[in-house]
């Protein structure tokens, strides 16, 4: 498959597992996993398809695991909106986050701070690159905002770090943010 290909089942794939589960005749259990062979089914690929997305995905957005019962699920690690519990431990974020966003929001996002809008969390970068390349999903202008995430830890803010190392948090009020 190229490399396209990819990133469109990807897409789908994320659609599926993270906000509409039901337009593919699946259904999440309360730790958001579905059996694989259904996401197959839902989807309409093949395993081979599956595996090079979920291998050769540049930011290990799904996880794979057997279960005792022997049946092989499949999650999105993080970024959902419906309702499910990731089973996340609080954890000590690093000194400062980052947000890559929009030109366009900056003034908004300095006055209001940043919201999880649909989503279940707001989703900090641990890094200046890989917040940037988040921003520029929007396609314009991209910004850096810097969280001082030791500040909110201090005061009692908690983070998680998903399974593919993207930080969470319930919302950053506007004293937390720098801007660029
Ligand atoms: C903005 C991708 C105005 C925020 C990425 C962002 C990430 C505000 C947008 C993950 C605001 C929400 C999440 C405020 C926040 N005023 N705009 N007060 N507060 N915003 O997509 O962080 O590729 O829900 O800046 O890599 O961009 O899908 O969040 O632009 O990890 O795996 O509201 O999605 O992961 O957009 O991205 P999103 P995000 P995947």
């Amino acid at each position: 498959m190229d490399q396209r290909a990819l990133v469109r089942l990807s897409k789908r794939m994320s659609l599926a597992l993270r906000h509409r589960p039901g337009q593919f005749g699946l259904t999440l259990d309360r730790g958001g996993w579905a059996p694989v062979e259904d996401l197959l089914t839902g989807l309409g690929i093949d395993r081979a398809a599956l595996e090079a997305v979920v291998a050769g995905n540049d930011k290990q957005r799904f996880a794979v695991e057997r279960g005792d019962d022997g049946v092989e699920r499949i999650r999105a690690s993080q970024g959902h909106s419906i309702p499910v519990d990731l089973g996340l431990n609080p954890a000590v974020p690093p000194d400062r986050l980052y947000h890559g966003t929009s030109r366009d929001v900056l003034d908004s996002i300095l006055d209001t701070g940043l919201r999880r809008g649909a989503r279940h969390h707001v989703h900090l970068s641990a890094d200046v690159p890989t917040a940037r390349r988040v921003g520029s999903r929007r396609g314009v202008e991209v910004v850096v905002l810097t969280v001082d995430a030791a500040g909110m830890h201090r005061d009692g803010h908690v983070f998680y770090r998903s399974a593919n190392g993207v930080w969470l948090t319930d919302a950053v009020p506007p004293a937390y943010l720098t801007g660029p």
